[in-house]
Formats: C-alpha cells, sequence, structure tokens
C-alpha cells in the first residue's frame, strides 16, 4: 500500500474541551504519523475558503460560524493508505452513525460539531494541506 498524506483539523468543539492529545493518540495508536502541526484561530475568509466546495449547501453559513468559533489544530498525517485510514479513524459524519472506537463517536457532539475533519481523497488532500502548509513546514 501507498504511503500517504492527509489533511486533518482539530475542531473548535474538540480544541475547547482540551481534547487534542487524546486525539492525536488515536492517529498515532493508529499507524499514522502527524507530520505537520499548527494551532490557528481561523478568519471568516479563510473558513470560507476552505470549505468553498460546501458553498451552496444549506448549512454553509452556520458551519463557517462554528469553524471560527474558536481555535483549530490543522495537521498533516502520513501513513499507509493515510487517507482511507483517517476516514476510518473518524467514523461517519454524523456521530449517531459513527462505528464504536471511532472519534466521532466518543467526542463528537453533533453533526455540526464532529471534533475533526479529515480530507475525503488523495486530490483534495494535496489541495487542502497546500491550503494551510508550505512543503518546508511538513517533516516526515
Ligand atoms: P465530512 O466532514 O465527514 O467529510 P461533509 O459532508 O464533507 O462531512 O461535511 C463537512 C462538515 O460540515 C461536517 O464535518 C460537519 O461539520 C458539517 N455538516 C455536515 N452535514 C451537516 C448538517 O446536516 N448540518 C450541520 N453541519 C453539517
Amino acid at each position: 500500500m501507498a504511503i500517504e498524506r492527509t489533511l486533518s483539523i482539530i475542531k473548535p468543539d474538540a480544541t475547547r474541551r482540551n481534547l487534542t492529545g487524546k486525539i492525536n493518540a488515536r492517529f498515532e495508536e493508529n499507524g499514522l504519523r502527524i507530520v505537520a502541526q499548527k494551532r490557528l484561530q481561523l478568519t471568516q475568509a479563510q473558513a470560507e475558503g476552505f470549505y468553498d466546495v460546501h458553498r451552496e449547501r444549506s448549512f454553509f453559513g452556520e458551519l463557517v460560524a462554528f469553524m471560527i468559533s474558536g481555535p483549530v489544530v490543522v495537521q498533516v498525517l502520513e501513513g499507509e493508505n493515510a487517507v482511507v485510514r483517517n476516514r476510518e479513524i473518524m467514523g461517519a459524519t454524523n456521530p449517531a452513525n459513527a462505528a464504536e472506537g471511532t472519534i466521532r463517536k466518543d467526542f463528537a457532539e453533533s453533526i455540526e460539531a464532529n471534533s475533526v475533519h479529515g480530507s475525503d481523497s488523495l486530490e483534495n488532500a494535496a489541495r487542502e494541506i497546500s491550503f494551510f502548509f508550505a512543503e518546508i513546514e511538513i517533516a516526515g
């Protein structure tokens, strides 16, 4: 299997509850390596730009407001099959549907405040990583 990189975000509901370390442990225990990481307060323009693909969705305004409601931790995860692997570790978007042992099952508050973001394809991972990180900031 190929070594891939994916973009992860620990969302404001999780940073507010001081869950960064517990969430990072899930990645590391499941074979993903955190090869870049920084804590940021997103601006409205940055959040809108990052979620541009969702601009037409009914929840876009609420999602942007939530994502700027507190700091986030943006990170690059690296490992075998990292994009799909991270989606498995995260669990389903709605925590009510998330499998046992996933981050969203154990920590998410709601379908919106669902603790983590993870890229959904290799192509989106490359775009999302370059949104937040320069290559020199990533040490694999
Ligand atoms: P994903 O994060 O599991 O890839 P997406 O469908 O891409 O899910 O949605 C992006 C984010 O938008 C979700 O993680 C969640 O925070 C928010 N979201 C998705 N669906 C809803 C909804 O029905 N109401 C409110 N927020 C939503």
